[in-house]
């Protein structure tokens, strides 16, 4: 895709960078009036305005989905995570740790394919599937729009916890409000200590933060010091949940904490139910 610039003359285009290409035969209008491409002073003000446009149309919608959910009495957590960090495995677990105290829905966002989705059915919750090159562009995160669309396919009703597994990827999921009510991300430790530095955003918007894989601690050179230390640096009030997806070991403290946000502290007690 090729860069936007503004002329002095106010008119905006794109044009495709190609150093093979001979610009001064190649392009019809003239370049060196306008100097050194590399700086396009102006193209952040234009994708700004762009960008801010698209975020305010998907806030609208994000509030109506927040509205809609909690019209229904349902508690929404926007799980992230870069891919392959272990959302998938530990939605898996989580669903079966609630069973009797929530009725779980997950909304699944994947660039392409059903595997997660198939994954996570007949595990006892209720699975929507949003396939963002559907329809939807092949983009790498869920947009409000987008978790509109996979809503219609969940019984609200009966739902008092929707899991929405975010796209995988450690940037563009944090930009988009879906209308969730607390955001919480996976980071598994073979990703290397730095990432909350590298990667502010998304650490900084998680309430809680699920180091994951800590199965393989002892055949890594991780540093969970150095990692807290980074993680507080962005995100010093994040609760931070140390365990494992593949063994099950250190789960209780996120199922705790699911339920906590849920308003179904009391381990036992079937959410919307009174009494039973
Ligand atoms: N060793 C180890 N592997 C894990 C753990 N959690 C997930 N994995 C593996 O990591 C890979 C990606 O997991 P998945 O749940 O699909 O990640 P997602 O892309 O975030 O949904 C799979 O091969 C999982 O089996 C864990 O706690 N320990
Ligand atoms: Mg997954």
């Amino acid at each position: 895709m090729g860069r936007f610039h503004r002329h002095p003359d106010g008119t905006v285009h794109s044009h495709e960078h190609d150093h093979d290409h001979d610009h001064e035969h190649d392009h019809e209008h003239e370049h060196r009036d306008v100097g050194d491409h590399s700086g396009y002073t102006e193209t952040g003000t234009d994708r700004v305005v762009v960008l801010e446009k698209i975020l305010g149309e998907n806030d609208r919608i994000a509030d109506s989905n927040r509205a809609d959910l909690s019209g229904h009495g349902i508690t929404t957590v926007n799980l992230m995570s870069s891919p392959g960090a272990g959302k998938t495995t530990l939605l898996a677990r989580t669903i079966p740790a609630l069973e009797g105290r929530a009725r779980i829905g997950i909304l699944e966002g994947d660039i392409a394919t059903s595997l997660d989705a198939d994954a996570l059915t007949g595990l006892g919750a209720a699975v929507s599937l949003v396939n963002t090159d559907a329809g939807f562009g092949g983009e790498c995160h869920l947009d409000a729009i987008m978790v509109r669309a996979g809503l219609a396919r969940l019984p609200l009703d009966e739902l008092d916890l929707l899991i929405i597994e975010n796209v995988g990827n450690l940037v563009c999921p944090a930009e988009f409000d879906v209308g969730q009510d607390a955001r919480a991300m996976v980071y598994a430790i073979t990703e290397g200590e730095e990432k909350p530095l590298k990667y502010p955003v998304m650490f900084r918007t998680a309430e809680v933060v699920v180091v994951n894989k800590m199965d393989l601690l002892p055949h890594l050179d991780f540093d969970m010091g150095l990692f807290r230390e980074n993680l507080a640096r962005i995100n010093p009030d994040a609760t931070v949940i140390e365990l494992s997806a593949r063994t099950g070991e250190g789960l209780e403290p996120w199922v705790e904490w699911l339920a906590g946000v849920a308003g179904i502290g009391d381990s036992g007690s079937v959410a919307g139910e009174p009494g039973q």
